[in-house]
């Protein structure tokens, strides 16, 4: 009892309200379904996502010929192979495709099959998920980074930076670092109203009140911390996502304000602000193809975790690139960059072999679907980027960890994080 016999796709809808696919993996009537993500500040190397872009038809937006390949030609392809066998399944998929990013048959048609036919592996080996990716016992929680004030492509605020971001780094427990999280985005909200300003959310549950200053939205953090009874970079570090892509013209930059200005100016106001405001984490400080900066900024700071996310779009080949070339100590994790779970397990394998910290992420449109929580675990991931505490896409991932945290009882360790 382990033959595929059939696969069927139906259109459902993201956190953003964008149609998506949602994948149901066939075993006699036994079945898993899975949803992809989608992603807004993407990068140019990430796997295709396949969209009608027929605009009579919700707007260009609808994904019903991804539905329609997954319910003929991918079913046919997997029909009769074994689900215990992922990566012969994934394989199957990726030559079936046969193109470098999935163009033909799309990440997003080819993922949610992917991550359909390991959850259904899991449920007939009566396992949870986590339990059959790649560590076996002493599974370790990551540590939750929560983007608690929305920025960039994510929110209409005009704030240069998207995601402003906070890691518990003292937290013994997951438990204890959702609570940390819990307490110091309530008083956060209290600042922001007592400011005059909306406590009103962007894409991924963080705060996005209308400034426009990256030092506004760090001073409200910190006070925020400092009201919790927290020590800014001890108890609660700040950290960033920068996504420079959205920030790049012509070899220069506008991180730090409207003007763009070159990468040496970029990485003295990047100083500047990790100096006055402790911060521990920078993602995408620079565009996907500069890799000459990301390299002179690894030289300029220490002991801040430099995190690859559009410069990697979770591609091995990237990957090893950023290694030789010293591009960053950390990479991001999504399922869709690349578009099949054994390609993502590789690339977490090799990252952690070179001792670069890993991240697993959701996208900026999710779903209720949670694979990415089991992932964080069943890999050991450091940290888990999934929003904050506000709208159940996000949520669902961090009640998840907190039902995983539950199960493994006394043998639940966290990371760590230095
Ligand atoms: C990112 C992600 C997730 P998006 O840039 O890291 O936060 O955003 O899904 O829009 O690419
Ligand atoms: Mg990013």
């Amino acid at each position: 009892m382990s033959k595929i016999l059939k696969v069927k796709a139906r259109q459902v809808f993201d956190s953003r309200g964008n149609p998506t696919v949602e994948a149901e993996v066939f075993i006699k009537n036994i079945s898993a379904s899975a949803i992809c993500p989608s992603g807004a500040s993407t990068g140019t190397y990430e796997a295709f996502e396949k969209r009608d872009k027929n605009n009579k038809r919700y707007l260009g937006k609808s994904v019903l010929s991804a539905i329609n390949l997954v319910n003929t030609k991918i079913s046919k392809k997997l029909k009769g192979e074994s689900i215990y066998n992922q990566e012969r399944v994934d394989a199957l998929m990726i030559n079936l495709d046969g193109t470098r990013q999935k163009t033909k048959l799309g990440a997003n048609a080819i993922l949610a099959v992917s991550m359909a036919v390991k959850k259904l592996s899991a449920k007939m080996k009566k396992l949870p998920l986590y339990k059959t990716f790649l560590i076996k016992n002493n599974f370790q929680l990551p540590y939750p980074l929560m983007n608690i004030i929305n920025g960039g492509s994510h929110a209409n605020n005009g704030l240069r930076i998207q995601e402003f971001m906070i890691r518990p780094d003292r937290a013994k427990s997951f438990s204890e670092a959702m609570r940390i999280c819990f307490v110091v985005i309530k008083n956060l909200s209290k600042i922001i109203k007592s400011r005059g300003l909306s406590t009103s959310v962007g894409d991924e549950g963080g705060f996005a009140p209308m400034i426009s200053n990256n030092n506004q939205a760090l001073d409200l953090i910190v006070s925020a911390i400092k009201k919790s009874g927290f020590i800014n970079g001890k108890d609660v570090s700040i950290c960033l996502d920068v996504a420079a892509n959205e920030l790049y013209k012509k070899n220069k930059y506008s991180i730090h304000s409207k003007s763009y200005v070159s990468v040496e100016k970029s990485i003295i106001e990047y100083k500047k602000m990790i100096k006055r405001y402790n911060i521990k984490s920078i993602e995408d400080p620079f565009a996907e193809n500069d890799w000459i900066a990301w390299n002179k900024l690894m030289k300029s700071v220490k002991k801040v975790q430099i995190v690859g996310d559009d410069l990697y779009v979770t591609n091995l080949e990237r990957l090893k690139k950023g290694f030789l070339n010293i591009s960053s100590n950390a990479i991001l994790i999504k399922l869709n960059q690349i578009g099949t779970v054994s390609e993502t397990l590789d690339v977490i394998k090799f990252a952690q072999i070179i001792g670069f910290k890993t991240i697993i992420s959701h996208r900026s449109g999710d779903s209720e679907d949670t694979f990415i929580a089991d992932l964080a675990v069943g890999t050991n991931s450091n940290q888990i980027k999934t929003g904050s505490l506000a709208r159940s896409e996000r949520v669902a991932k961090y009640n998840q960890l907190i039902r995983i945290e539950e199960e493994l009882g006394k043998k639940a360790r966290m990371n760590k994080i230095h």
